[in-house]
Formats: C-alpha cells, structure tokens, sequence
C-alpha cells in the first residue's frame, strides 16, 4: 500500500488541479490531500473564495482523493509523512527544490503544472465580467 501525499489551497477547483491529483494518485493507492486551512492561506498571502469547510467537500468529491487533512502551517509536513506513513511527497513543480528537505523522510517528486490555469486568474475574470 503505497501512500502519496500533497499540499494545497485547491480554491475553485479546476482541471490543472484535477490534473496534478490525477498523476499524484497514480503514484501510489492511497492520496491524502493537506487541504491550506484559511488561517493558513492567509499566511500564504492567499484569500479563497470558497471556505476550508466548503473546499473540502468539494474535494472529498474528487475520485483521486482518499482523506483530506487540515494544512495549518508550513512546519507540519515532516510530521505528517510519519503520521500518516506517507511514501511520496507531490506537488507542482512551481514548488521545484521548495520541499528536498522531506527527502529524508521519502520520495519527493515535483509534477509539471497545468498552464494558464489557475484559480486567481479564473477569479479576475469573473470579476471583471461583473464588473462589466
Ligand atoms: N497546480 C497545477 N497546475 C495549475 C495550478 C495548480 O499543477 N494550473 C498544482 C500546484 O502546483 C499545487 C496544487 O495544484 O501542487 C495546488 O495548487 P494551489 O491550490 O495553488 O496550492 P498552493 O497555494 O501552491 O499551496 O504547503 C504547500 C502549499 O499549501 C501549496
């Protein structure tokens, strides 16, 4: 059994993220998703649109997604890969090297992100749309 986890906002849920869930699950049997809390995002300088509360059912959906865990801070990783005997680390690689310090702890693998996707961008347009 062979356990993959990652870490993410995952606001407004689009194919880029689908897509990295996707090739994250087929590393392993098992994905477990860090879904950022809102007192978390706000650390990361990002504002969702949807709550933690809603983002998560709407993850929980995704057919890759096994269990979605809270992400709080950015210190709780090394503590997760044991908890939860994670094999794999996944994230996109706008991430590239951010994470080869959970080498130690197991595999590290950064996938290609989806281009021109991206929940900010998909924001801005509808913004602009109402706007208008
Ligand atoms: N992603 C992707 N392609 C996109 C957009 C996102 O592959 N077009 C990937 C990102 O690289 C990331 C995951 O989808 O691996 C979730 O993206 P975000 O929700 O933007 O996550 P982020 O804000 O980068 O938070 O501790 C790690 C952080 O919580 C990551």
């Amino acid at each position: 059994m062979k356990r993959v986890i990652t870490y993410g906002t995952f606001d407004l849920l689009h194919y880029g993220h689908i897509n990295l869930l996707k090739r994250a699950k087929a590393l392993g049997d098992y994905l477990i998703v860090g879904l950022s809390s809102d007192e978390f995002n706000e650390m990361k300088n990002k504002k969702s649109y949807y709550t933690y509360e809603q983002r998560k059912i709407i993850l929980e959906a995704c057919r890759y997604v096994d269990w979605v865990i809270p992400e709080c801070n950015w210190e709780q990783k090394i503590n997760d890969i044991q908890k939860y005997k994670a094999d794999i680390f996944v994230m996109g690689d706008d991430w590239k090297g951010k994470f080869d310090f959970l080498k130690d702890y197991c595999e590290v693998i950064y996938l290609p992100r989806t281009p021109e996707v991206s929940s900010s961008r998909t924001k801005k347009y509808l913004e602009k749309k109402l706007a208008s």
